[in-house]
């Protein structure tokens, strides 16, 4: 049996804490859950206690969610790693299997804590898919990546396909697009990157890499200059390829079949390796792959 919450010495439980919409997710309450996680009590049990003791249900649900998706943060902060911040997140309270987007409703196919991974179905119609590729085939080049010993660009051996970067909003297509993951992903369109379209062919791959900018490269200050660090990636694919393409996540050990109209999110609240949220394209095998990224900064992105 899970322990009151309240029986924590340093948590006191004032009337107001049902009543309050917008309860905070106090240190203490963290710290009770670390508590009883570690005794080996289930996350329903722990929900129930919490609400027993007069805490807001949807307070409890959300405490307990960010101590799955970050329970070193405590460790981390103490080693004199820097804070974690806000990322993007979808709604997934009571595990839905349906997540509603607004225009769309898509399917929740997986989720992970730790790295945050969530894989979602149906994200683009074909359609949309095929409107995406005929609007960025005749704009594709050799993929650079950020240079991050400059904040400019460079072409990169770790990464062999072609890509392009749409402007955001610059038709009526990318616009519904991106309200559709800003929606998904609580978080606002003006803090987006361009959408980007990649076109891998047989053979080419992106080798395992983090998306965020490594704060220990000299470029990374004038980089996170416009909108902050990364913190939040969607990946989304255009087609399906034959064979091989997958994304992977070597430190989760998940590999991500690519499917036409499925996206693939995860989030780093921090720059750091601790996030696990390393990741690659394998190489493609046989066919074409085609994917569709957005990658989501801590401001506006001017
Ligand atoms: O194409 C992919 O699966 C892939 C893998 C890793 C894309 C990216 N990273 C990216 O666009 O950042
Ligand atoms: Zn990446």
């Amino acid at each position: 049996m899970a322990s009151h919450p309240e029986q924590h010495p340093d948590t006191t439980v004032s009337p107001q804490r049902t009543s309050a919409a917008r309860q905070p997710v106090t240190p203490e309450l963290r710290q009770w859950i670390i508590d009883q996680a570690g005794a080996g009590i289930a996350a329903p049990a722990l929900i129930e206690a919490m609400c027993s003791a007069g805490w807001n249900e949807d307070v409890a649900v959300r405490a307990l969610e960010d101590m799955l998706r970050t329970p070193l943060d405590g460790v981390a902060q103490q080693q004199g790693q820097p804070a974690a911040v806000p990322v993007p997140e979808p709604q997934l309270h009571e595990s839905p299997a349906l997540v509603d987007c607004g225009d769309r409703t898509v399917n929740l196919l997986l989720t992970m804590a730790q790295p945050r991974i969530v894989v979602l179905g149906n994200l683009l119609s074909p359609e949309e898919c095929d409107a995406l590729i005929a609007a960025a085939a005749p704009r594709m080049a050799r993929s650079l990546t950020v240079a991050t010993q400059t904040g400019g660009e460079e072409i990169n051996d770790d990464r062999t396909s072609d890509g392009m970067f749409f402007q955001r909003g610059e038709s009526p297509l990318i616009q519904r697009i991106e309200e559709r993951m800003a929606r998904l992903l609580n978080w606002p369109i003006e803090n987006g990157e361009g959408l980007q379209v990649l076109h891998y062919r047989p053979g080419a791959e992106y080798k395992p890499h983090y998306d965020y900018f490594d704060p220990a490269e000299p470029g990374t200050p004038t980089i996170v200059r416009r909108g902050g660090q990364r913190v939040g990636t969607l990946l989304i694919y255009l087609n399906t390829p034959e064979k091989g393409g997958g994304t992977v996540f070597p430190q989760a050990q998940l590999e991500v079949a690519p499917q036409r109209g499925n996206a693939v999110f995860f989030s780093y609240a921090r720059p750091e390796p601790s996030t696990r949220t390393l990741h690659g394209g394998a190489p493609v095998i046989a066919g074409d792959k085609w994917i569709a990224t957005k990658w989501l900064r801590q401001r506006e992105y001017k």
